[in-house]
């Protein structure tokens, strides 16, 4: 593929579409690969010549020696999680000492972490499925401006005022609705302050990093955590996690310009996933979703939980291509289907009688969206080699160019294995 001068990747789907082993694919000149949302959350499997890694809070960028991974000023971190991150790689042989750390990124307290379990308890049935990070409360206490940024914990007394502010908000609800333990200002900030030395030379006004990297013809992409139908805004509200993984969400948490954007690249599995509680009108209960989870390896990379599977959904696909405005898409996972006889592909929704061609405005009326399909020949023989669309049997290019079709955007790459060379590169 092309390199262009920034690129923003974005989850198509519920996520896990494989957006880790994009980044990689997406020119063959990358010098900043940006985290723009989420925090530890978010799980990319990249496989590398046959080395597995497993990605959380860094970008998957950071497997590539010449790239400067950057988290920028819209995630959330979790200082611990990260230096544990960090440390397993480096024992692997990753070179880590590029990273770059927003200033202006908010930090995951422990705090945020159980007040995410317990709010989780105490939905009950209605509850979302969170990973159970944090992830909800960090982001809540951002926009209430009861939030620690990174640049705190080099200024100890106004860490202090911090934590003292956003702790007498939280014990009220830890102690008195929740029945915990009150979390103890000191203790907090003596949590964040044995991190500061060793985060200190990391830290960086990456916002004006990577508007002079683009100034000085530096190639940059921002990658997504999550996805399209997970962003707090366009998302199946409020089974969604906390940030906006869209692509508006990137300029905002990479601090770079809608018009220094030059294309956006959404990822698309050949099927459909969800991890957590939402509704997911494709959903297979059968033997059908087993196997699809089965042979796609689909359960999570954070909390080993088993993703719901189901067929593709072009209606979801057009959304997405919308909200986001995709320029290309990656097709990821086409072998996962070799072998299905007959493959469904979710064309329109009918909903208590009435078609749907477009996503329902009213999540009372996706919750009752029932699939309407179009059945598509498969293929039986083994994709894994292909490296050119003509490679591919006849029945798996119609179903790639049906799929094409529907969705709203062109399929410029399309991925046939786990391995970053076993792609197709189409434009
Ligand atoms: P949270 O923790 O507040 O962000 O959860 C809110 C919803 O967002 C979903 N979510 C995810 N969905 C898919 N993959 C994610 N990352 C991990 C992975 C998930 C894992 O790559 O496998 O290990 O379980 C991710 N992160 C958040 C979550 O399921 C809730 O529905
Ligand atoms: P992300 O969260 O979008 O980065 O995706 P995950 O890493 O959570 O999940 C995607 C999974 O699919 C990972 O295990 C990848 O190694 C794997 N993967 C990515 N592309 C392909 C592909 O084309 N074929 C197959 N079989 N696996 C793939
Ligand atoms: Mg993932």
């Amino acid at each position: 593929m092309r390199s262009h001068a920034s690129s923003i990747v974005v989850g198509a789907q519920w996520g896990d579409e494989g957006k880790g082993k994009t980044t990689d694919i997406l020119g063959t000149r990358v010098d900043y690969v940006v985290k723009p949302n989420g925090g530890n959350n978010a799980g990319h499997t990249v496989v590398v010549g046959g080395e597995k890694y497993e990605l959380k809070l860094l970008p998957a960028g950071i497997l590539s020696p010449n790239v400067t991974p950057v988290i920028g000023n819209g995630v959330v971190v979790n200082l611990e999680a990260l230096f544990e991150e960090i440390d397993a790689l480096e024992a692997r042989g990753a070179d880590t000492s590029k990273l770059r750390v927003s200033a202006n990124a908010h930090l995951v307290a422990p705090y945020h972490q159980v007040l995410d379990k317990v709010t989780e308890r105490f939905l009950g049935k209605r509850a979302i499925g969170t990973t159970g990070r944090g992830i909800g409360p960090a982001y809540s206490d951002k926009a209430a401006r009861l939030g620690i940024r990174v640049q705190d914990i080099f200024d100890e007394s106004i860490l202090r005022q911090k934590v003292e502010g956003a702790l007498r908000q939280k014990n009220e609800l830890l102690i008195k609705v929740y029945n915990r333990r009150e979390a103890e200002v000191e203790e907090t900030v003596e949590y964040f302050l044995q991190f500061a030395e060793r985060l200190r030379p990391m830290v960086a006004d990456t916002s004006l990093l990577l508007n002079e990297a683009l100034d000085a013809g530096e190639v940059v992409v921002m990658e997504g955590g999550q996805a399209t139908m997970l962003d707090v805004d366009h998302g199946t509200y409020p089974f969604v996690t906390s940030s906006n993984p869209s692509a508006g969400g990137a300029c905002i948490g990479a601090g770079i310009g809608p018009t220094r954007i030059s294309r956006v690249v959404g990822i698309v599995k050949a099927y459909t996933t969800r991890v957590g509680a939402g509704p997911f009108p494709t959903e297979l209960f059968d033997e059908m979703g087993e196997r699809l989870q089965r042979t796609g390896g689909e359960f999570g990379v954070n909390t080993g939980r088993p993703r719901r599977c189901g067929w593709y959904d072009a209606v979801v696909a057009r959304y997405a291509a919308r909200v986001n405005g995709f320029t290309d898409y990656v097709l990821t996972k086409l072998d996962v289907l070799t072998g299905i006889e007959s493959i469904p592909v979710c064309v329109a929704y009918d909903v208590d009688g009435v078609r749907f061609d477009e996503l329902p405005m009213s999540q009372s009326d996706f919750h009752h969206a029932k699939p309407i399909y179009e059945e598509f020949p498969g293929w039986t023989e083994d994709i894994s080699a292909a490296r050119t669309f003509e490679d591919l049997p006849v029945n798996a290019q119609n179903y790639v160019l049906a799929l094409e079709a529907v969705s709203g955007c062109r399929m410029s790459v399309i991925g046939v294995g786990p391995d970053r060379e076993q792609s197709i590169v189409r434009h």
